[in-house]
């Protein structure tokens, strides 16, 4: 598009001239719009704009004699209005353009299928796996008082016992302003008491919920998963523990899979044993992840009398038995995840995650 205005002019302009100028300008842009497939916002702004030939040309209408600026006027805005016409009616016909070739019988285009995040899909098969055995899920506090998390299982203030669960404590103060702390609870044995206060027996209980340490390496991350189970009941043995540990082993990991009980020491369980499995990366030989082809899955034992009085349970009537494993490991140990790093399960590397 030529620019009429490239070299300021300050001679007055005779009037026809300056007529004569508005109309090529006016013809230059008409020409513009028929050619261009630009949108009508670009257009608008490339002819109309403050930079535009016509914006230019129309600032040196001073220049014309005092006597015809009103009819120079008009036929600036005549122009003017006949750009933005042409614009407009350009847009419409492009809309239309795209109605008359939209076939709204084509299929349309699948938008891409994420899924459930791994840890969410072992949560929901280890809780159907309970389930089929009357246990029911439930869910207690992830941030709670230091009397659920450690005071009620058995191990008071300043015991060394807690120093294993490498908490994150938080101070707080209750309804009387008084300091009491809270923590995030480092396991989910913190439901053992508070499903006991629901005064409601016999309990048969899966708590799965998330968990907080200060670890992190191959087998350990600050935040992680454990469910928890809880049978109270009359006459429970070590052997419906037992029957239960096994039963599970066998429905997650495959009837292959090898479970292992280790006497162990908690202070809320007596006795207390540690569970392993036979390690799913090496087969038992022995990798980075595992220990001589074991891994430890977690503790279990008969409930403490101790807890079962925390939680208002008449001790000449019920007891029962406790265990709490990790999420995370358990899926690591499934067949043919082949996993030796358990950091890679919140790396949110979608590569990693599409896999399963
Ligand atoms: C406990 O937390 C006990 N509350 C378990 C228990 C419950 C014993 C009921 C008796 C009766 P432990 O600290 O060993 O125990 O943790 C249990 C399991 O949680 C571990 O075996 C492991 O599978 C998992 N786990 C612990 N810390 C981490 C971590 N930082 N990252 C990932 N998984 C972890």
């Amino acid at each position: 598009m030529t620019d009429r205005t490239d070299t300021p002019n300050q001679e007055p302009i005779p009037t026809p001239n300056f007529i004569g100028m508005l109309i090529e300008c006016q013809e230059d842009a008409l020409a513009v719009i028929a050619d261009s497939n630009k949108a009508a916002d670009v257009l608008r702004i490339e002819l109309l704009g403050a930079k535009s030939s016509l914006s230019k040309l129309t600032r040196q209408i001073r220049l014309v004699p005092d006597a015809d600026r009103a009819q120079v006027g008009t036929v600036v805005n005549d122009v003017k209005k006949s750009i933005i016409d042409a614009i407009n009616k350009k847009g419409a016909s492009k809309i239309n353009d795209l109605r008359s070739s939209f076939d709204p019988t084509m299929p349309g285009i699948r938008p891409p299928e994420g899924h459930l995040h791994i840890v969410t899909q072992a949560i929901e098969e280890i809780t159907r796996i309970f389930e089929r055995i009357s246990f029911i899920r439930v869910r207690h506090p992830e941030v709670d008082w230091d009397w659920y998390a450690f005071g009620a299982l058995n191990m008071p203030a300043n015991h060394p016992a807690r120093d294993e669960w490498e908490t994150f404590f938080l101070e707080t103060r209750d309804k009387k302003q008084a300091t009491r702390k809270m923590v995030l609870t480092p396991h989910t044995s913190n439901g053992q008491v508070r499903e006991m206060e629901k005064k409601k027996l016999p309990i048969r209980m899966i708590n799965i919920a998330k968990c907080y340490r200060r670890q992190i390496d191959v087998s350990h991350t600050p935040m992680f998963h454990q469910f928890e189970g809880l049978y109270i009941d009359r006459n429970v043995s070590i052997g419906h523990l037992k029957g239960v540990l096994d039963y599970f082993v066998k429905q997650f990991f495959g009837p292959e899979r090898k479970a292992r009980i280790r006497p162990f020491h908690f202070q809320f369980t007596e006795p207390s044993f540690e569970v392993d499995i036979s390690c799913g990366v090496c087969n038992g030989a022995g990798c980075k992840l595992c220990k001589q082809g074991w891994l430890e899955l977690g503790g279990a034992g008969m409930v403490h009398p101790a807890v079962l009085t925390n939680g208002g349970i008449d001790t000449t009537k019920y007891n029962g038995f406790a265990f709490g494993w990790g999420v995370e490991r358990c899926f690591m140990m499934k067949a043919g995840t082949h996993l030796d790093d358990i950091r890679l399960l919140y790396s949110n590397d979608v590569r990693f995650l599409r896999q399963f």
